[in-house]
């Protein structure tokens, strides 16, 4: 899973990738547009895998990753309605999901480029360009369509006019602001428009960043904007991302301390972690093969087939039967074997659709 990182100049999109990937990549006044962008890979806190590993003793311990990608938008032509060029828009393009960084917090030393802070502004202009993007690929599509109609076989007219017709719909919809994920596509249309990657498309977590002092807002905000934002495949949430950066680099003892001190909750690796999988309708199972317990993350609605060739397409290849345990039972139990004894292992064909919390050893022959 690779999570964008989007936001206007400034807004605080480095800090909050240091939080989440607990990095170091520079903040600070100067423009990072001109940068490659920062990558992180982030392993998927989850205290099932901590349990599991406490009650199976492997020799080693393979948590899920997330891969959270800063990328800074060009200086020129951003806000500006023109939508994102090149380089930046091939990053965004690939990514399942985007997180928007908007600004919530006054800084003197740093101007907000537009001489004030408006978060409602900036999420507008944000979606703007988005949306702009996607109207130029759309428009190009078209006229690249109109231009093969011309000697083209009765077959092939039916399909540029089936294509024509769907694109048409979604321009003018999204003409209206209404983006692409949240049009009432069916399964086959979206289907159809996946190759375009569209930026309206892909599930978008609004993160306010405030600072320190708006911390005891934080439930006040996170209810004004959510009620603003939350939509289908649109979740919002509040965090400082200056306070989780500095967080994030404290021991998982002390972070805590501070956290309970500050009234801050979950934390914002925590937080993000959960919104996205949400947003993009993951799962996580377990296995446990050759002293290894490793978690995985699937979609929703994945069978036990399709879900061992996460592992290795070999396993899914030639899958024969899965034995599957939920992990609220083996917990119970404290072991598989005395899981074994009670009968609470069953066995399950390539059909079956895995759950969260699964853990499953995969059986298979190649
Ligand atoms: N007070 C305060 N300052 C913040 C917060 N988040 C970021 N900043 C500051 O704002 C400035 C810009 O932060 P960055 O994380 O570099 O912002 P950016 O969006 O990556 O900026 P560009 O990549 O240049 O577009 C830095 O000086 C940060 O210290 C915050 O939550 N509170
Ligand atoms: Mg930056």
């Amino acid at each position: 899973m690779e999570i964008g990182i989007i936001g206007l100049p400034k807004s605080g999109k480095t800090t909050v990738f240091n939080a989440l990937a607990k990095g170091e990549a520079q903040t600070g006044a100067y423009s990072s547009a001109t940068l490659d962008p920062n990558i992180g890979v982030v392993k998927v806190p989850d205290p099932r895998l901590d349990k599991l590993t406490e009650l199976l003793k492997p020799k080693r311990t393979v948590p899920a990753e997330v891969t959270y990608i800063d990328i800074a938008a060009p200086a020129k032509g951003f806000g500006k309605g023109e939508g994102p060029g090149g380089q930046f828009l091939a990053y965004l393009s690939k990514v399942d999901a985007l997180a928007h960084v908007v600004r919530a917090f006054e800084d003197e030393r740093t101007p907000h480029a537009e001489g004030s802070v408006d978060a409602e502004r900036d999420i507008a202009a944000m979606n703007l360009e988005l949306a702009f993007s996607d109207l130029g690929i759309i428009e190009r599509r078209l006229e690249r369509l109109k231009d093969s109609l011309k000697g083209a076989k009765q077959q092939e007219r039916e399909l540029i006019f089936r294509e024509q017709a769907l694109l048409t719909k979604i321009k003018s919809t999204l003409e209206s602001d209404i983006p692409i994920r949240e049009q009432d596509l069916s399964e086959q249309e979206s289907k159809e428009i996946e190759n375009f990657q569209f930026l309206t498309a892909k599930p978008m977590l609004l993160l306010l960043n405030i600072s320190e002092g708006q911390i005891p807002e934080a439930s006040s905000l996170e209810a004004k904007f959510g009620d603003r934002y939350r939509r289908p495949n649109c979740e919002m949430a509040v965090l400082s991302g200056q306070i989780e950066m500095e967080l994030a680099q404290l021991s998982d003892a002390e972070a805590q301390e501070f956290r309970a001190g500050l009234d801050l909750g979950e934390s914002g690796l925590d937080c993000m972690i959960r919104l996205s999988y949400g947003l993009l309708g993951l799962i996580s199972f377990f296995t446990t093969a050759s002293d290894e317990v490793k978690a995985w993350t699937i979609r929703r609605s994945t069978t036990a087939q399709q879900a061992a060739g996460k592992v290795h397409s070999d396993m899914e290849r030639g899958f024969i039967r899965a034995e599957v345990i939920g992990f609220d039972d083996l917990d119970k139990c404290g072991s598989l074997a005395e899981a074994r004894k009670q009968g609470l292992i069953r066995l399950e064909g390539k059909n079956y659709i895995v759950q969260d919390g699964d853990v499953m050893t995969i059986l298979f022959n190649v």
